[in-house]
């Protein structure tokens, strides 16, 4: 079950890019979800993303390399099992989403997150400073993504950091590499990057967060398993653009 009586802090959101909803699945809930991706882990059930295919700073180099296989996001999630289906289309989430996006009309994107993130101990890489819309594509640059804790997740197990407020920031084009990722080699950066903010999460814990919040996160050093589930939204009025990789596959009304 999910807790339905919220007050959203839509203010906080509009404020700094994410709201965090405490508690908002009960343990049942969890553990049907950790059960579900357990099921998927041992052989790792296609579509899967491995270590070595993200390429992050740490990441074995190739398949073949020590940990190269040690699966990272288990894809397509919603198509994958009923019970990821039904946390997408929670009633509390979305109505949470109703909330933050001040629409009635709200679709999950199947083409961007739409994930399990599982963190490994002993191989996990460095994901580093990004916007997730940077490679999405639709008519404006607002949606939300949900962060799913299914057990604890603090910097040492390699939980998210935030950098409060850059959702509204307007950057320049040397402030990104080549692959898009937020520099943390030049200087006009150094100020924004001092706000990082760790966002650690309990089991049930749910993170709401823009997709132009610069996020990170660090490696798992823990010797568990770190299991997350995440989902993108957008509004009805917010098209993907057609013939992108945001276009691919079809958006699912969950209102
Ligand atoms: O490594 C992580 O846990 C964060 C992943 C992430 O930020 C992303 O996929 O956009």
């Amino acid at each position: 079950m999910s807790r339905l009586s919220l007050s959203i802090p839509v203010a906080d959101f509009s404020r700094d890019g994410f709201v965090i909803e405490r508690g908002l699945l009960d343990g049942d809930r969890v553990q049907l979800l950790i059960d579900a991706i357990d099921g998927s882990l041992n052989p790792a059930l296609a579509p899967v993303e491995f270590e070595a295919d993200v390429r992050y700073p740490g990441a074995p180099d190739s398949v073949l390399a020590p940990g190269g296989r040690t699966p990272r996001r288990l894809l397509n999630a919603y198509g994958r099992d009923g019970a990821f289906r039904a946390v997408a289309r929670d009633p509390a989430i979305v109505s949470i989403l109703h909330s933050l996006t001040g629409s009635r009309d709200v679709l999950l994107s199947q083409n961007h997150h739409n994930c399990v993130m599982t963190k490994h101990p002993g191989f996990s890489s460095v994901t580093s400073w990004h916007q997730d819309i940077r490679y999405w594509r639709f008519d404006r640059r607002e949606l939300i993504s949900v962060w799913i804790a299914l057990g604890p997740e603090t910097v040492d197990n390699g939980c998210l950091l935030v950098i409060p407020g850059s959702h509204q920031l307007e950057f320049d084009p040397g402030q990104f590499d080549a692959a898009l990722f937020f520099r943390e080699d030049y200087e006009p950066n150094a100020g924004l990057l001092a706000s990082a903010t760790p966002v650690e999460l309990q089991a049930g814990d749910v993170l709401f967060f823009h997709s132009r919040t610069l996020h990170a996160a660090g490696r798992n050093e823990s010797d568990v398993l770190k299991r997350s589930l995440v989902f993108t939204y957008r509004t009805a009025d917010n098209s993907p653009i057609p013939d992108t990789r945001s276009a691919v596959y079809e958006d699912i009304p969950v209102s």
